[in-house]
């Protein structure tokens, strides 16, 4: 560089930006006309939130936030938040936390699981289900195909508990099931990897990117990788879509959505419209299709239990959500009290 050059200055971004990572206090953003641009870092208000209609939110990985700059001297500022188009929330553990939006705008939900160890069909259905209140399409994607034997009968049998959503088989090593998933990343195409730690979802995302854009578990004997994603991050990949990568999330809770766990368990659902009683429990009544079917075997008792274990999860999380916002009522309620006896008193 030659002294007559100017000093490199960050680029300026200004209008709808794409957030690629979410931090406290800032965020890194592209232009969202322009996914693959060099990622610019944006301030936030001093609550790091942003708002959105009438209220303020986190953001997001995904979401679509207006930035403004009114001159240079004045550092980029996120001035709102774009309405959500999707938005793939888990349920936090705390009791007084907010249920987290681990993506935003996303169209492919992949839920990445592995068959070497055996799949989880339990996780599967849990992060079917969290796929579908999402408003994007799920897509279950088994890695280390290139492990077993009968990577497409175990495919098969995942996809029994994965009704009306497409189940890939792939194994990176060998590019094996690749191309499929390929011919779901067209221009513009935003996807979200969710999955246990160690699955293979930043060894599929590297595989999609064509390059080494996320760093991977180093291989150990027991096939498990070790947590090498620690956060959440948007990364362009071949064909102009875009595909934000997770860190193994553990224990994802539900957040209550009665239309979700029927979508995921659209078999157990319509036994369930077959029972005599409208608000069958599905325990001793009369009459009961649920019970029918498991008794006849029609029904397998563990997508069953899994079914009834998920709709208590969300039934549970539904109860604190109520809870939670009586609570903000109250406080709501007192902080106005409070202030309209300041106004009493201190009226002229
Ligand atoms: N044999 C094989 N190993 C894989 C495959 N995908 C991932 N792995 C290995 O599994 C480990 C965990 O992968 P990683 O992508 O870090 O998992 P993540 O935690 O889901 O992001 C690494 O050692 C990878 O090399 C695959 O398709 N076949
Ligand atoms: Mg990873
Ligand atoms: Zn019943």
């Amino acid at each position: 560089m030659t002294s007559a050059e100017p000093p490199a200055r960050p680029a300026r971004v200004t209008g709808p930006c794409r957030v690629v990572r979410a931090d406290r206090g800032a965020l890194l953003v592209v232009p969202a006309d322009d996914l693959g641009a060099a990622p610019v870092r944006v301030g936030l208000d001093r609550d790091g939130l942003v708002p959105l209609d009438a209220s303020r939110v986190p953001p997001t990985v995904g979401d679509l936030v207006e930035v403004e700059q009114p001159d240079d001297r004045t550092p980029a500022h996120v001035a709102r938040l774009h309405p959500r188009r999707t938005a793939l929330v888990r349920d936090s553990a705390g009791r007084t936390s907010l249920p987290q939006v681990l993506a935003a705008n996303v169209d492919v939900v992949l839920v990445v699981e592995h068959l070497d160890p055996d799949p989880d069909l339990g996780r599967v259905e849990r992060l079917l289900t969290l796929a579908w209140r999402s408003g994007a399409t799920p897509v279950v994607v088994l890695t280390k195909a290139d492990l077993v034997p009968d990577p497409a009968g175990m495919a098969a049998d995942v996809a029994g508990v994965a009704l009306g959503v497409d189940v890939h088989a792939v194994g990176v090593p060998t590019g094996y099931g690749l191309e499929p998933l390929r011919a779901l990343l067209g221009p513009g195409v935003a996807l979200v990897a969710v999955g246990p730690s160690g699955a293979g979802k930043s060894t599929l995302v590297n595989a999609l990117a064509g390059r080494e854009v996320m760093a991977t578990g180093e291989r150990r004997g027991d096939g498990r990788g070790r947590h090498t994603t620690t956060h959440r991050e948007l990364v362009p990949l071949a064909g102009g879509a875009v595909l934000v990568d997770t860190p193994g999330i553990r224990g994802v809770g539900l957040v209550a959505d009665a239309d979700a766990l029927d979508a995921t368990f659209a078999d157990v659902a319509a036994l369930a419209a077959r029972c005599r009683f409208r608000d069958c429990a599905h325990r001793a009544e009369p009459g009961c299709a649920v019970r029918e079917a498991l008794e006849s075997g029609a029904l397998d008792a563990r997508r069953y239990d899994s079914w009834r274990r998920l709709a208590k999860e969300a039934a549970w999380q539904a109860r604190r959500s109520d809870a939670r916002l009586a609570a903000e009522e109250r406080a709501r309620w007192r902080r106005a009290t409070r202030e309209y006896h300041r106004d009493v008193r201190t009226r002229p």
